[in-house]
């Protein structure tokens, strides 16, 4: 066991990282997230905070992805990836805070790390091995550099994969680290990805007419050329066009296109020709959510957000495990069908709750905002959908569910055939994160089996009017929010007073909530028609903004 380190070798190549303005930095929501420029320390202390968990874990790989998702192309941000592809445990969540923040000396991050090393008892005479990879924001490069400085002064190996998605990313860690093993997940390369993809779509869609060509809006992020490649396996099987497609030009990255915008504005994206009878989606800025949307013949604008994703994949997954007669081997030695589940936020819209717990009758569990809460909930079922409504999530499938359908042999051609699509969507649904490429293949595949249009696909249920935006206050950490974000326990008194106006309106719902992304609060309201809904949220915007330190113009431009 050791526990000492070149102290003389970190000062040196902490002196070129030196953070040097009072900035106070948080690993939040999404990891470290702002403006590039104040990133480069940041890098650094994740650097050496990688190699810690890589030796923590005896030397399995640990991933780290710079990127700022959806956010604009200023900023950049960080995460770090665990071993088999999930989020970085909470319990360290704080050591990279405190390491970012103790890098103003060498003295002050000397002692941080030791701190870490002997709380968690890190052995350092094991390997540290370190992967990464980031997004198109042109700061990308140079805080990859700033991080391998950090892993190499701690002398931890790095490998550098480039441009890649944030779920490329998870996928190459959870390669590498179940290589040889019976969880073995595919090949650690991007090509692999690819045609892991691609096959289990082909297999899932074959012998059925194939749908109208997708429109797909890349957001001028790495996702659009990801789809390139993407699109080459796929070849015929699968019809597109994609447009905001230009990485090169700066600021175009997310701008006014991207799944969040499209959700957020409830339209169209910039760049986007969209006309009555065609089909679209977003990706957003590193590729991890994706919202679907088309048009009525009166123009009228309708969204498929994450919400009608999951209960489209719950019911289509629920409807081949009844066809199949699954049955799942349980530990007391009886067998059970699958047990399926939904995981949703207080973000989902209120119908789509009630259209899965009385028309698809699956219980539905509610977790904080944030996929690293919802993937946790969901690891609890055989089949655990879980998505955002911003168009984040997946679907997990227990190694019993995944046994199950492997040693199910079907009693009828039919049976067969469901068996075999179960087979291919454990293939095509990324089991580490919630990935884009793979969700949009997951609804196309699902259409394509079931002939099914948007517009039959939308009206599985009919949307509440939901209406979401940011207030500037100047202290978001006097919001803090109780029962999986659907109140508030601080400032005192202002959860009594939205309660006061939401019992004013039909089916009012609405919520505040601190941001763990952006330095603002997020004010979430539903009720029976859009008038009302946009009511209810200007009247809580004005109750945050008037007694609860809004900064900046008092946020009334929404109101009809
Ligand atoms: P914050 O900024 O904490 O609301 C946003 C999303 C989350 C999650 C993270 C990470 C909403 C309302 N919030 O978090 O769901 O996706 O970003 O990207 O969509
Ligand atoms: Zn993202």
């Amino acid at each position: 066991m050791t526990n000492s380190f070149d102290k003389a070798k970190l000062a040196n190549a902490l002196s070129s990282h030196t953070l040097k303005s009072a900035t106070r930095f948080q690993y939040g929501t999404a990891g470290f997230r702002m403006e590039a420029s104040l990133l480069d320390p940041v890098m650094f202390a994740v650097g050496l905070l990688a190699v810690l968990r890589s030796k923590y874990h005896k030397g399995k790989t640990i991933g780290v992805m710079v990127t700022a998702s959806h956010n604009p192309e200023k900023d950049n941000g960080v995460k770090l990836v665990e071993p088999l592809g999930e989020m970085l445990v909470q319990s360290w969540e704080g050591y990279a805070t405190e390491l970012a923040n103790a890098t103003s000396s060498a003295d002050a991050i000397t002692s941080a790390l030791e701190s870490i090393i002997a709380k968690e008892k890190i052995d350092l005479s094991q390997p540290a091995r370190v992967v990464v990879a980031r997004d198109t924001r042109p700061s990308g490069k140079a805080l990859v550099a700033s991080l391998v400085d950090g892993v190499q002064c701690l002398g931890g190996e790095i490998k550098d994969f480039g441009l890649f998605t944030t779920p490329q990313l998870h996928y190459v860690v959870r390669c590498i680290n179940t290589a040889g093993t019976e969880d073995a997940y595919g090949e650690p390369t991007e090509e692999a990805y690819y045609e892991k993809l691609a096959a289990a779509f082909k297999k899932i869609t074959a012998g059925y007419p194939r749908l109208s060509p997708l429109l797909i809006d890349g957001a001028n992020g790495i996702g659009a050329p990801a789809m390139e490649k993407l699109g080459k396996y796929l070849g015929d099987s699968f019809a597109y066009q994609l447009v905001n497609n230009d990485v090169v030009s700066s600021g175009k990255l997310n701008h006014e296109s991207g799944a969040d915008f499209v959700k957020i504005k409830q339209t169209k994206p910039l760049g986007m020709d969209l006309k009555y009878g065609q089909r679209a989606c977003s990706l957003d800025g590193d590729a991890d959510r994706i919202v679907f949307y088309f048009t009525e013949e009166d123009g009228t604008f309708r969204l498929l957000d994450g919400d009608k994703i999951a209960t489209l994949a719950a019911d289509f997954i629920m409807d081949l495990a009844k066809q199949a007669n699954i049955l799942v081997q349980r530990e007391d030695g009886s067998k059970t069908p699958l047990h399926i589940g939904l995981v949703q936020t207080a973000y989902a819209n209120g119908s789509s709750t009630a259209y899965v717990k009385d028309t698809l009758q699956v219980p539905v569990v509610f977790t904080p905002t944030g996929v690293k809460h919802l993937h946790h909930a969901a690891e609890e079922f055989d089949v655990g959908v879980y998505f955002e409504a911003n168009g984040h999530g997946t679907v997990l499938f227990s190694p019993a569910a995944i046994k199950a359908f492997k040693t199910s042999v079907g009693a009828t051609p039919a049976a067969e055939k469901a068996i075999d699509a179960l087979r291919a969507l454990t293939e095509l649904i990324n089991q580490a994160v919630g990935d884009a490429l793979s969700d949009m293949l997951l609804v196309e595949a699902t259409l394509t089996y079931q002939q099914k249009s948007f517009a039959k696909w939308n009206s599985d249920y009919t949307d509440l009017p939901s209406r979401q935006e940011k207030v500037k206050v100047a202290n978001r950490a006097n919001f803090v929010p109780i029962k999986a974000d659907t109140e508030l326990s601080h400032p005192i008194g202002l959860q009594e007073k939205i309660n006061e106006q939401v019992a004013k309106f039909s089916k009012g719902r609405c919520f505040v909530r601190p941001s763990g992304t952006e330095d603002i609060v997020r004010v979430y309201a539903e009720a029976a028609t859009r008038e009302e809904t946009d009511r209810l949220c200007y009247l809580v915007c004005g109750l945050v903004f008037d007694g609860y330190g809004g900064v900046g113009t008092r946020p009334t431009t929404f109101l009809p």
